[in-house]
């Protein structure tokens, strides 16, 4: 069967600074970290350590039209452009981004930028983070500078990427920096993002630009054990948590109710400010990325909470694994390509069928070098993951659904927040000793797919 796409769908892949640009002025949190325990990262290779996009964009776009993409997002690092985060705008970073925003504009790449990419200024976690409202003011103060210098240009805007996870890596599960595990600190983190969301869409909408602002959130469909009432129970609770904690804020323009309620009783809401109620709701955005990976499987807990430790997610229910589903062989996550069906479903009768789009949805394979037949990754396990996917998107098309695109978790292997290089998830296959690039299988197969806008 053919599967044939809309016109003008957006077909292309996804990137951030921090993973791909290499060395810059201000520091990250990710660069304090790495120096601070190199061995926390896989083989002690850390963020310096990447396909140098900053000296090689001009290669990578020509690569990038060679795979036929007719879209890119990518994100400007907050610490290259301002480096205290705060301060002066640094003019060498302005001459980047505009030579990158400029070529892809001419080389018929639409440009697609996220503003906040999991790589805080290290002064500003300095002064408490996302937990410091001043923070968001800066935040707020580097957004509008952004559209000030590229909105002319740059026509989709994104506020985050994934602005569960430093929530989750920061300050509950203990896999980013500051290493907090707390609850009452994370709710508080992603409230303050909620709150510098909305200030950069009521920027972006007082310059009156001519594109749109939207945010890119990774849903995970949560999905009870069982129909037992307890199970779907977890499974809501679960879905407030990490998927409605941010898409009714961003889609409505409030929280769920359920939510406040269920934190409320056990006293771990944020402190609010009365005229934050009406910030939130001027926060509501134009275009929603997905990413979607995998879906979450919810059970209700097994045994009681202990009371000794501290108030976590795990207070409602369990993760819970289900026999017999498909997981990534080469990485242990959960294959489900109908998650992706189930998103858009809801999207178009729980939340009025808003303009979205695939922001990332991909493979990681460690060790993919195993896989090289004449000098090339054949990695058709790629190929056969992008086209179930693809099936079931195209399924939700046909059924109304408002997905306008699908972008692909990466361009080029690329490094990743703690893993670094050991999963790989490319089109192109990275030497990072040579900075050698060779198109995988998987990329000419999407070329042509991009090209036809359909495959069989
Ligand atoms: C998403 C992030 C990406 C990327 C991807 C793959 O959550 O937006 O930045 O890293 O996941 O995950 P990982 O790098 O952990 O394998």
């Amino acid at each position: 069967m053919k599967y044939a796409f809309p016109d003008n769908f957006w077909w292309g892949s996804a990137s951030s600074a921090l993973q791909t640009e290499g060395t810059r002025e201000g520091e990250t949190t990710w660069d304090y970290w790495f120096a601070r325990e190199p061995n926390r990262f896989h083989n002690g290779v850390g963020p310096q350590h990447t396909s140098t996009f900053y000296q090689h964009w001009k290669t990578d776009i020509q690569l990038l039209k060679q795979l036929n993409h007719n879209s890119f997002r990518t994100s400007i690092s907050w610490a290259r452009l301002i480096p205290d985060g705060i301060g002066e705008v640094n003019p060498d970073a302005v001459d980047f981004y505009n030579q990158v925003i400029d070529e892809l504009n001419e080389q018929g790449i639409t440009p697609f930028i996220t503003l906040f990419h999991f790589d805080m200024p290290m002064a500003m976690q300095e002064i408490g983070g996302w937990e410091n409202r001043d923070v968001v003011d800066a935040y707020a103060r580097y957004a509008q500078i952004c559209f000030e210098l590229f909105g002319d240009r740059v026509l989709h805007w994104f506020t985050f990427n994934e602005p569960i996870v430093p929530v989750e890596g920061g300050y509950l599960y203990d896999f980013h920096y500051p290493n907090v595990v707390d609850f009452r600190r994370a709710a508080t983190v992603a409230y303050h993002t909620v709150l510098a969301h909305a200030k950069a869409v009521q920027a972006y909408r007082a310059g009156h630009y001519a594109g749109e602002i939207g945010i890119v959130l990774n849903l995970t469909p949560s999905y009870p054990r069982s129909q037992n009432p307890a199970d779907v129970k977890a499974a809501h609770v679960a879905d407030l948590m990490f998927n409605r904690s941010f898409l009714d804020p961003v889609l409505r323009g409030e929280y769920p109710a359920d939510l406040v309620a269920l934190l409320k009783s056990y006293d771990q809401l944020p402190a609010c400010k009365p005229e934050d109620g009406f910030l939130i709701a001027e926060g509501k955005i134009d275009l929603l990325g997905i990413n979607y990976y995998q879906p979450r499987r919810v059970k209700c807990r097994d045994s009681a909470v202990n009371p000794q430790s501290p108030f976590m997610p795990e207070w409602f229910f369990d993760s819970y694994e289900m026999p017999g589903r498909k997981m990534n062989p080469y990485r242990g996550w959960e294959i489900y390509a109908p998650g992706i069906y189930d998103i858009l479903i809801n999207l178009r009768d729980n939340y009025g069928n808003p303009r979205c789009f695939i922001s990332e949805n991909g493979m990681g394979v460690e060790n993919e070098q195993r896989f090289i037949e004449n000098g090339q990754i054949n990695d058709q396990y790629r190929i056969d993951f992008i086209s179930e996917h693809l099936t079931w998107l195209h399924k939700g098309i046909s059924e109304e659904c408002n997905c306008l695109g699908y972008h692909m978790w990466t361009f080029i292997d690329n490094w990743s927040w703690c893993n670094a290089y050991k999963n790989r998830y490319g089109f192109i296959q990275l030497d990072l000793e040579t900075q050698q690039r060779t198109i995988k299988k998987s990329g000419e197969w999407f070329a042509a797919t991009a090209l036809n806008n359909s495959f069989d």
